[in-house]
């Protein structure tokens, strides 16, 4: 019987910080197409009321509570799922955060902060997870970078950094675990609607104003946006698909915007 191309019954998939927000979405596309959903989170509440929401929805996640900047607790956390659940067959690294401050303004302890979240931190994970999908020779990584991976904007020097850093991380993954069948590959979403933006997305905030102006689809992104790219990356639709980074951005990174009275 021919699999279809984007069914994920049977498959695990561990999705970093998707208690909610982006991650959370993500998550529930891949239940939707039949995979087994562990969900991490730094917090242990906002894992418990994550998994009584994903139980709303009709989705039995398994939550599992540590950082993923701290390399003994994600490889004692993935040794566990390992046992406890089965193997992983999908690693989305969504977990991450911003801070907006100009440079001149910002402490090396917070660029340090951001670096590590939201590099080091998929650093480790692929590392820690990779070891199982290259003894299995089989895996798929999904790393969510940002439009922040091709365009810079001012106070998110951090963050840009990071997420640059994360797409090449992406790319050289993809070029040393393809003999082991395992595809590595990005999503980048644009301007979501999701609590990291909540403070540059309030009515008549001027960046608000800007992102609709500026994202040929006129609005910005629902976390929902996201699962078909998700369900494609993770499935056997993509097998031949490696090192791409999926832009998710409503048309934003196409175009140099229009005048106004166009
Ligand atoms: P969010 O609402 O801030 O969620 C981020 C999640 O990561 C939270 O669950 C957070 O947990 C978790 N997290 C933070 N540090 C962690 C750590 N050290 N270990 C484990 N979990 C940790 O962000 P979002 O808007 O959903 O974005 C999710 C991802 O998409 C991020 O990587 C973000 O950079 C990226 N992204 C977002 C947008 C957007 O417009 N929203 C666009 C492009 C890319 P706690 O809540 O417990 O701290
Ligand atoms: C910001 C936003 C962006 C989005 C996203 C865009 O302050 O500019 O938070 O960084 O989160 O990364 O793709």
């Amino acid at each position: 019987m021919s699999v279809s191309l984007f069914d994920l019954t049977g498959k695990r998939a561990l999705i970093t910080g998707a208690t909610h927000g982006l991650g959370m979405s993500m998550a529930t596309g891949l239940a939707k197409a039949g995979a087994q959903i562990i969900i991490n989170d730094i917090s242990q509440e906002k894992l418990d009321n994550a998994i009584a929401e994903y139980k709303s929805n009709g989705i039995d996640a398994l939550g599992y509570q540590f950082d993923v900047t701290d390399e003994n607790a994600a490889i004692d956390a993935v040794s566990k799922i390992e046992r406890e659940v089965g193997p992983i067959d999908i690693l989305v690294n969504n977990a991450g955060i911003i801070k907006r401050i100009p440079v001149l303004e910002m402490e090396v302890a917070d660029w340090e902060q951001v670096i590590k979240i939201d590099l080091t931190g998929p650093f480790i994970m692929s590392k820690t997870v990779g070891k199982y999908m290259v003894k299995r020779r089989a895996g798929k990584i999904i790393n969510i970078c940002s439009m922040m991976s091709e365009v810079g904007r001012a106070t998110v020097s951090a963050y840009a950094a990071a997420k640059g850093g994360l797409k090449m991380l992406t790319k050289n993954l993809a070029t040393e675990w393809a003999q082991f069948n395992i595809q590595v590959n990005g999503i980048g979403p644009g301007y979501f609607a999701t609590t990291q933006t909540a403070p540059i997305r309030v009515d008549g905030h001027p960046f608000n104003d800007f992102i609709i102006s500026r994202t040929p689809a006129a609005r910005w992104g629902e976390p929902e946006d996201l699962q078909g790219a998700a369900i494609f990356l993770a499935a056997k639709a993509s097998d031949f698909v490696s090192g791409h980074i999926l832009y998710v951005d409503g048309g934003i990174l196409a175009t140099l915007g229009k005048a106004s009275n166009e």
